[in-house]
């Protein structure tokens, strides 16, 4: 069982017979448009012998359409232009954008048409193609699809030691020991990661850290990105890396890193030079300046703003190079006591100011909440408040305050409920007189043809050498639907749930609607056991795994719930009394947030310092919902445990006992987060649980 998992859902199990009898085309070929061997069309190809042949048992032929220019019988594969060059018929493909594609299998002429806009796209509508089959469905396909933006990257935290921070799925897949892994094995993983970033549309990846230190542009580093590039290049990933802004100094031996600095801007202009000879296609930069002690342009004294241009500046000459600069800077030791410190309003405070002062390649890229990836909280106000900069916004699939890939945590929901965020600024435009989107995933939308911002979307994924990516076979929903939300961020996390458990788990309705049903309850139950209505998890500060909710209030982290013996929550409202935080919204958000009555109780003690007593809109006291929440979630995973082990014989042994055992664990650490958690806040307020269960006093 050491290897479950490397497949991901690309898995292609056979069909079962009647499915592949309903089929009903015969082909026999597959015209790949394309000579290049490294074009992602060639993959596509492929892929597209490799998934039909394991799903229909049929082994169909690849040609070049240089030998035959009968497309019969055939699935033809490549963009719309080799398309037409070799005499098809375009006329009826609508209008795709960079990476989009068109599908038609076609019965009536017995062929199938997988076309892309550009390789990457042909490469895409090969797995829809195929990802359509493996769900059993092989009725007439017809459709287009484009991305909502070109934005869709993934970052890895992996240092060149080899670790990965916040990893939690082994070793990483590309550095070891300072420099590029060489073992066996270190290429067909790098491969099997770009295939299945590939089969979710996702076109990037960040290789380093963002608190890595300045040796990935070592001579040899630069080796090992071409390296890096070039396996993931067939796959349309293009790689980028994080760049340490004292570079100048501590590699290049000068006397500052000083970015209005002339010798320092030379520097990077060489340096970026440098690097693209070794990998031509570079995505661009990521940095994280001036945070958590990382260095950045203010240690001398220029914004953020010059920082995030030097960069901009060296790779603009190169091609279409992004700096992704990040917005997490904020004051890591905010005092507990004073009140109207608040850590949520870090980003704003610091980038508001500077919109519009970013070059046209920088992207400006923004964690989802105010805080830190926690299991709630509200949208990050940052996006309704930079009007003329791109902005990307920054998930984190790595689960890493939310149990760190032991506990099973879908978190799509938890996502489409962030871009689904209205901001309710109607008419406050980008100063070009038309109204801007007010919502963020139609905010985040490049697809519209008068943007003239480009936005997207980025998460911290973590993949690991562990079998399964991730550290967990469930996890990989997460890994999935990552993608599909960040090319249309309006999908309904359930279909993207039951898409993935087909694809993996197979076609058994029962399979299908347990696990499925597993995943939509699994955030909720979390929340309800680790932090609910706005209470942020309330974990050990060091570790961001084990419950330890003493310690919230009284570290500089700045997660506070300012629980004392009589009331609770973080007054963050606009009045005399909050720090001032919902202010950062636009006007009707602030009004929303800042009453008791219209301030959704999912963030009821985000933004508002409460009575124990106070009575929520089911009847029952905040002490006591907070109760029967932790309860509630536990018995969620206990349940689990039973619903899943009924599924023994309709998913293989191997993975069947390898997540009943990880849902065992869970059930059991569920019940001590549920217990550490209300005795804290029974101990606090001395007020006992109306069922019994908590609290002698
Ligand atoms: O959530 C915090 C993590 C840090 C991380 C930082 C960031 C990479 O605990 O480990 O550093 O965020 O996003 O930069």
């Amino acid at each position: 069982s050491s290897a479950i998992g490397f497949d991901g859902w690309l898995r292609y199990d056979p069909l079962p017979e009647p499915i592949r009898r309903a089929f009903p085309l015969s082909l026999s070929h597959i015209v790949v448009l394309d000579h290049s061997p490294t074009s992602p069309v060639h993959v596509a190809g492929q892929e597209l012998q490799h998934g039909f042949e394991k799903l229909m048992g049929t082994r169909l032929a690849l040609r070049s359409h240089l030998e035959n220019r009968h497309f019969a019988d055939s699935i033809v594969v490549g963009t719309t232009e080799a398309f037409a060059a070799a005499g098809g018929d375009t006329s009826r493909i609508p209008h795709l954008d960079e990476d989009g594609f068109y599908i038609d299998s076609h019965f009536k002429e017995g062929r199938v048409l997988v076309l892309g806009r550009n390789p990457r796209g042909a490469l895409y509508g090969a797995f829809e193609y195929l990802f359509t089959l493996a769900q059993g469905d092989v009725s007439r396909v017809a459709c287009s699809s484009n991305p909502c933006s070109p934005i869709r990257f993934v970052n890895e935290w992996d240092n060149l030691d080899g670790s990965i921070e916040r990893g939690y799925a082994g070793r990483s897949i590309f550095w070891k020991d300072g420099h590029l892994r060489d073992d066996e094995g270190t290429d067909e993983r790098i491969k099997q990661f770009a295939r299945l970033l590939a089969s979710i549309r996702i076109n990037g990846c960040v290789v380093n850290n963002v608190n890595a230190g300045p040796t990935i542009l070592t001579p040899e580093n630069m080796r090992g990105l071409r390296h890096i590039a070039n396996l993931m290049r067939p796959y349309g990933v293009r790689i980028g890396i994080c760049v340490n802004f004292d570079s100048p100094s501590v590699l290049g031996g000068l006397a500052t890193s000083d970015p209005c600095d002339s010798l320092v801007i030379k520097w990077w202009n060489e340096i970026t030079s440098e690097l693209y000879v070794h990998v031509p296609d570079l995505l661009g930069f990521t940095s994280k300046g001036d945070s958590e002690g990382q260095p950045g342009p203010m240690k001398y004294g220029r914004t953020l703003a010059e920082g995030a241009n030097l960069f901009a500046r060296a790779l603009q000459p190169h091609g279409d190079g992004l700096i992704m600069f990040r917005a997490f800077v904020y004051d890591p030791t905010v005092d507990p006591t004073d009140p109207k410190a608040d850590r949520c309003k870090a980003a704003v405070d610091w980038f508001k100011p500077l919109d519009g002062h970013f070059d046209d390649n920088v992207v400006v890229q923004i964690k989802w909440g105010p805080i830190d990836f926690q299991v709630r909280e509200p949208t990050s106000p940052l996006f309704a408040n930079l009007k003329n900069t791109n902005m990307a916004i920054e998930f984190q699939h790595c689960q890493e305050y939310m149990g760190q890939q032991t506990h099973t945590v879908y978190m799509a929901p938890l996502f489409k409920g962030v871009l689904d965020f209205d901001f309710r600024d109607n008419g406050n435009g980008d100063g070009d007189g038309k109204p801007t989107p007010t919502r963020l995933r139609d905010i985040l939308s490049s697809s519209t043809p008068d943007r003239r911002r480009l936005h997207g979307f980025t998460t911290v994924l973590n993949v690991g050498d562990d079998s399964t990516w991730m550290g967990h076979l469930l996890a990989m929903a997460n890994f999935y639907s990552f993608g599909r939300q960040a090319w249309d961020p309006a999908l309904d996390p359930r279909l993207i749930a039951e898409e993935w458990v087909r694809l993996t788990f197979g076609l058994h309705p029962k399979v299908l609607q347990t696990v499925t049903d597993l995943l939509m309850g699994s955030w909720s139950a979390f929340e309800g056991y680790s932090g609910p209505m706005g209470l942020q998890s309330l974990f050990d500060v060091e570790t961001h795994y084990g419950a330890n909710p003493a310690q919230a209030d009284t570290h500089g982290g700045g997660h506070w719930i300012r629980a004392d013996a009589t009331s609770i929550g973080n007054d963050r409202t606009s009045a005399i009394t909050g720090t001032g935080f919902s202010a950062q919204y636009p006007p009707l958000v602030t009004k929303m947030f800042d009453s008791v009555k219209t301030c959704p109780e999912e963030l009821l003690l985000w933004f508002h310092h409460l009575p124990y007593t106070h009575r929520l809109k089911n009847g029952k006291t905040i002490i006591q919902h907070l109760y029967d929440e932790h309860y509630r979630g536990a018995a969620v995973i206990r349940r689990w445990v039973t619903q899943w082990a009924a599924l023994k014989g309709l998913i293989d042994d191997a993975r069947h006992d390898y997540v009943a055992f990880r849902l065992e664990y869970q059930a059991g650490h569920a019940i001590v987060w549920r217990d550490v958690i209300n005795t804290f806040f029974n101990d606090k307020c001395h007020i006992e649980d109306e069922r019994g269960r908590v609290g002698n006093h």
